[in-house]
């Protein structure tokens, strides 16, 4: 018998992010997946409305949660994981390859002294670990490509993807960070589509195409015959030139420079400086704008 968490899905339109709390009905132990730091650029000023509306829920369902989980450093928004743990008391996690994610943008935001040990975390999940939510066995698989350390939550008979397939009608993540790879994405989606076919697929964005309205979970069924970017691919090579020359016209997030110095620590905010304010620091021309 597969074991068949609920999972409630938290929207948060401003960058498009889907947010979970899976729980086990027997019992009502839960994590929370990919929670969000509310950041509006234009002012410079954070937030706890995505989580403390997670919190809400938690309590409202008289929910107790065993693990706070990020699916990889986020490029698009700051991980709302430190301030749950603060709050919630429960240990954070995330794959352990995060270590070169932090080697790797510690050397572009030169802070030669900050830890890549992961040590910001409680846990650091290698491919295959596993570990519980009360009685429903979550198994954790490798899914590079859209970052180094991107990582699939398999919970009893959902699976967690995040930025590796998103809705058919949108296709895959991108895989143009600094790390990514489209021919590791292909290889992170077979395993994914190697799944049995009525497995709950949970993606971490909806972008809603066209305007449609929101959708964030399908199947593996659904995928391997509708998904735009997979079902017209028959070869990684197919799809590897698909998404390069996707993702050549694609500009990077607008918050890319912003989060990854959040979120390689955890989504800790940057310690005050001595006059108590907190600053972020953004390198020059390491990435390419759109007309690069
Ligand atoms: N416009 C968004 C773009 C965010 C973005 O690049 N999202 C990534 C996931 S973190 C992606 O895979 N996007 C695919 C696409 O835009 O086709 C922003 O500036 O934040
Ligand atoms: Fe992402």
């Amino acid at each position: 018998m597969s074991h068949h968490p609920e999972v409630t899905a938290f929207y948060d339109k401003r960058t498009f992010s889907v947010q979970y709390v899976v729980s086990d009905p027997a019992t009502r132990l839960c994590a929370v997946i990919d929670p969000v730091l509310d950041f509006d650029e234009k002012s410079g000023a954070t937030s706890t409305e995505n989580a403390d509306r997670i919190l809400e829920f938690i309590e409202a369902q008289g929910l107790t949660p065993v693990c706070i989980l990020d699916t990889h450093p986020h490029a698009d928004h700051f991980s709302a994981a430190s301030y749950l743990r603060a709050r919630t008391g429960a240990p954070i996690g995330i794959g352990e390859k995060v270590c070169e994610v932090q080697k790797l943008w510690n050397g572009f935001y030169n802070q030669p002294e900050a830890p890549e040990d992961g040590r910001q975390w409680d846990r650091l999940f290698a491919d295959g670990e596993e570990f519980f939510i009360g009685e429903i066995p979550v198994r954790v698989m490798l899914s590079p490509g859209h970052t180094l350390a991107s990582v699939t939550y398999v919970a009893g008979d959902a699976a967690f993807i995040h930025d590796t397939l998103f809705m058919p009608d949108s296709g895959t993540a991108r895989a143009d960070f600094p790390g990514g790879s489209a021919r590791a994405l292909w290889a992170s989606i077979q395993r994914i589509l190697a799944l049995p076919d009525d497995t709950r697929l949970f993606t971490g964005h909806d972008y809603q195409p066209g305007g449609r309205e929101l959708r964030y979970e399908s199947s593996v069924a659904e995928q391997r015959a509708t998904n735009s970017h997979i079902a017209k691919c028959l070869t990684e090579a197919d799809f590897i030139a698909l998404r390069e020359a996707r993702d050549a016209t694609l500009p990077m997030p607008k918050l890319i420079l912003h989060a990854l110095q959040v979120n390689t620590n955890a989504g800790r905010l940057p310690e005050p400086e001595e006059n108590g304010r907190r600053y972020l620091k953004i390198p020059l021309d390491l990435l390419q704008a759109p007309w690069g």
